[in-house]
């Protein structure tokens, strides 16, 4: 079967990383990438063989046949490149966070069902393969029933060293992570009837919130904490960006641990194994854990766009995630607990 062709949309800090993980997953082509300023778009193209470089999206849209758009530009301009792609007839897949609003994402989703094109999101966290294994424990059933969850983030890591402009968002830590971590709580247990969030601010140099603490209940009737930090603080162990989960169940426990140790516990006794992500030349060695699941993210979005296999995180699926990431500030605004539809 011959490759996918895209077209890029963006060329900034993740742009990098992104095409790397298309390279790395095979079967996709990209042939045009656009970026406001061309020398960062050349450069990308220089890196990774992309034959033409643009630096208007329209235009890029209209020269180019291709099998789908990759849009990795800032969260504002997503709603505006996602109906553009889907005004071209184009698929298309948007970086996360999907939107600045729940209506904005619930438009771009409108746009591209209107058009008769798929929206796919590069929603990737839950393609950690030591995620992808507490899923499968869970599954085994030998845990027996879930009841109560802990998913923690929370490291002291400066993130906006590498992404500044996320220190200008009114809200940061919710949308930037939460949009990740929120979406392995459902991955892992389904959907919430309401949640309840507190948000605080431990920089002063920042406008948004950077540690949240999310109480999720589910539909499953299972109570899920959610704990995140970038308090750029000092923590004894702290391996940015590895997600820890605790998960106590009928007949078990499982635990999900710094370093990608899982640690299954049932009558039989503990069963302790590493799962650590693949490593890869390309990806930054700090970020290892997040470009490695880039890859089986975007493998899986591209069966998705092949017709080989359901892509996970669809437009359709995202949309829930968005509504439990407003949901959150509007629990946090108004200290009350929020009853999601
Ligand atoms: O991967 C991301 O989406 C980043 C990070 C979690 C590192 O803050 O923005």
């Amino acid at each position: 079967m011959r490759d996918l062709r895209f077209a890029a949309i963006g060329a900034g800090f993740w742009a990098r990383f992104q095409l790397s993980g298309w390279r790395e997953a095979g079967g996709t082509q990209c042939v045009a990438i656009c970026n406001r300023s061309k020398e960062k778009a050349e450069s990308l193209a220089a890196e990774f063989s992309i034959p033409r470089v643009y630096t208007e999206p329209e235009a890029m849209l209209a020269a180019e046949d291709v099998d789908f758009v990759d849009i990795i530009t800032a969260v504002e301009t997503h709603g505006p490149m996602v109906k553009l792609a889907a005004r071209h007839g184009k698929p298309v897949v948007c970086q996360k966070p999907l939107a600045t609003t729940l209506e904005e994402a619930q438009a771009m989703l409108q746009a591209c069902q209107t058009a008769g094109v798929p929206l796919l999101v590069n929603e990737n966290w839950r393609w950690q393969p030591s995620i992808r294994e507490v899923a499968k424990v869970l599954q085994t059933g030998v845990i027996g029933t879930p009841f109560r969850a802990r998913i923690d983030m929370i490291s002291g890591f400066p993130v906006f060293a590498n992404q500044p402009f996320l220190k200008e968002l009114e809200q940061f830590i919710i949308t930037d992570l939460g949009s990740h971590t929120l979406d392995v709580a459902r991955f892992l247990f389904g959907e919430a009837e309401t949640l309840y969030c507190q948000n605080q601010r431990v920089h002063t140099d920042i406008r948004g919130e950077d540690v949240s603490t999310i109480h999720l209940k589910m539909r499953n009737g299972m109570a899920v904490l959610v704990q995140m930090a970038y308090a750029e603080n000092h923590l004894e162990r702290d391996r940015f960006p590895e997600t820890c989960i605790f998960i106590e169940a009928s007949k078990g426990s499982l635990e999900l641990q710094l370093d990608h140790w899982l640690r299954v516990t049932t009558s039989d006794g503990t069963h302790i194994r590493r799962v650590p992500p693949p490593r890869y030349a390309w990806a930054d060695p700090a970020y290892d854990v997040i470009h490695s699941s880039i890859v089986g993210c975007q493998a899986n979005l591209a069966a998705g766009l092949r017709g080989e296999a359901p892509a996970e995180t669809t437009g359709e699926d995202n949309l829930e995630t968005v509504k439990l990431v407003f949901g959150c500030y509007e629990s946090a605004a108004s200290n009350q607990v929020i009853a999601l539809g």
